[in-house]
């Protein structure tokens, strides 16, 4: 079977042939492969071709596909059955894992995804504080729950429009919107409406309009308007937590949210979610609390394990220095393989996440994220894809690496950059 026979089935039984938008390839064009097999760094297709994987199913293979520690967990669970609808000891295993990891959290519920999470956490947020507005920034995405799927309107409260139909306009009212950095505009916001908020959500280190870092002071500044103004402040840490840092990006800049969000690596591509946080807030939800939230499978056993063989496998010593080492010189490699071919480009790296901008000057916001040459990005993408290394299909992704990106993998994946770049130049 080659990509496009599986691509044209796919089309006949699934919307757009996948199941998630961004793997259509509609940002860069052309049509996706189709995977066959994973392992380590390496993704093979159903033409038997193999890629360098820098998306790593967007975060959760940040010990690399297929880790057998991993796999023999899952392998060992599945046998006792693969999920129960009752409480088993895995569940609170890596609950106290996660509350070991970030102190922030006192109590952790798990659920399905990180759309699922966040949707939990806004109701959360929204029950404790007794209000119904959310502000959350441009170019953060939370999932696709209705109060997520909005854009700024015009005026001091950006208040919330549809920016998905379906979506209806009464809740995406509730919904402001902010630039990511803009702490001015956060201040006007809550000086307007402050005692409405329920709660700031925001992506810590921002991963959905590529990779942006908070600028200096911003977080500080969320936390310390929220106090003022009784609001909660989530960090939605589905893609940064475990991936960044260990204890995540609240570890890197020394924040406490209220709530955290988190997905990907604590499921290690079993389907997991988590909100948790302190333990006032989280004991608002049912069955302790009024506010509700459930689920059939959420800490089914398969994925507890999983994410528990994970999360051993990422407190292994060293583990983040040569992540984050190795990520760096990724980055390091491409600006100078850039440079030589005469292309303006600029990286960011923390951790295992890192992005890449074709732009002359370091991308600090959503606005000038939109500013790059798109057009050379997807050019690019599809010089690199074709010698086979795969960045996200899209120039508003982050990019993963993991512990099986050892330097090899990197000089490979540097000699395939350089000549792609030779190749858009
Ligand atoms: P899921 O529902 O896709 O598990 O998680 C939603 C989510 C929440 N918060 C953040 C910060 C996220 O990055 C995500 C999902 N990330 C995307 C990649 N940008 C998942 C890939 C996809 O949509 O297929």
């Amino acid at each position: 079977m080659t990509n496009h026979e599986a691509f044209l089935a796919a089309q006949a039984v699934t919307p757009g042939g996948v199941n998630s938008p961004v793997r259509a390839f509609k940002q860069v064009g052309g049509e996706p492969f189709f995977v066959a097999r994973a392992q380590g760094p390496y993704l093979w297709d159903v033409e038997g071709k193999r890629y360098i994987d820098y998306i790593g199913s967007w975060g959760p293979m940040i010990a690399g596909h297929a880790h057998p520690a991993v796999i023999e967990a899952v392998q060992r669970a599945a046998v006792n059955g693969l999920s129960f609808g009752c409480p088993n000891p895995l569940e609170t295993a890596l609950a106290a894992e996660i509350i070991k990891l970030v102190p922030a959290v006192d109590l952790v519920r798990f659920v399905s995804s990180g759309t699922e999470a966040c949707l939990s956490a806004i109701r959360l947020a929204r029950g404790y504080t007794g209000r119904n507005r959310i502000l959350k920034f441009a170019g953060c995405y939370h999932g696709h729950a209705d109060s997520f799927l909005v854009k700024a309107g015009s005026g001091v409260l950006t208040l919330g429009l549809p920016n998905s139909p379906g979506v209806p306009s009464a809740l995406a009212d509730l919904t402001m919107t902010a630039e990511f950095n803009d702490l001015d505009q956060v201040r006007d916001i809550f000086a307007a409406v402050g005692s409405d908020i329920a709660a700031v959500i925001v992506e810590p280190i921002a991963g959905n309009m590529n990779m942006i870092a908070p600028a200096p002071g911003f977080l500080e500044g969320l936390r310390a308007l929220c106090d003022a103004h009784g609001s909660l402040l989530i960090f939605d840490e589905v893609m940064t937590g475990f991936r960044v840092a260990l204890g995540g990006a609240q570890a890197l800049y020394g924040i406490t949210p209220d709530l955290t969000t988190f997905g990907k690596v604590i499921g290690a591509g079993m389907p997991v979610g988590a909100y948790g946080g302190k333990r006032a807030v989280m004991e608002q939800i049912a069955p302790l609390g009024p506010v509700y939230q459930a689920g059939t499978l959420s800490g089914n056993p398969v994925a507890m394990a999983a994410g528990l063989a994970n999360l051993a496998l990422i407190q292994t010593p060293g583990f983040f220095q040569e992540l984050s080492a190795r990520t760096r010189e990724l980055c390091d490699g491409l600006e100078g393989a850039a440079r030589d071919a005469g292309i303006p480009l600029t990286t960011i790296s923390i951790g295992g996440m890192f992005g890449f901008f074709f732009s002359d000057t370091q991308v600090t916001s959503f606005a000038a994220a939109q500013r790059c040459d798109i057009e050379r990005f997807k050019r690019f993408f599809h010089a690199c894809l074709g010698r086979g290394v795969y960045f996200a299909p899209s120039a508003y992704e982050a990019g993963f690496t993991s512990i099986a990106h050892d330097s090899a993998v990197i000089a490979e994946t540097l000699r395939v950059a350089r000549d792609a770049f030779a190749a858009v130049a």
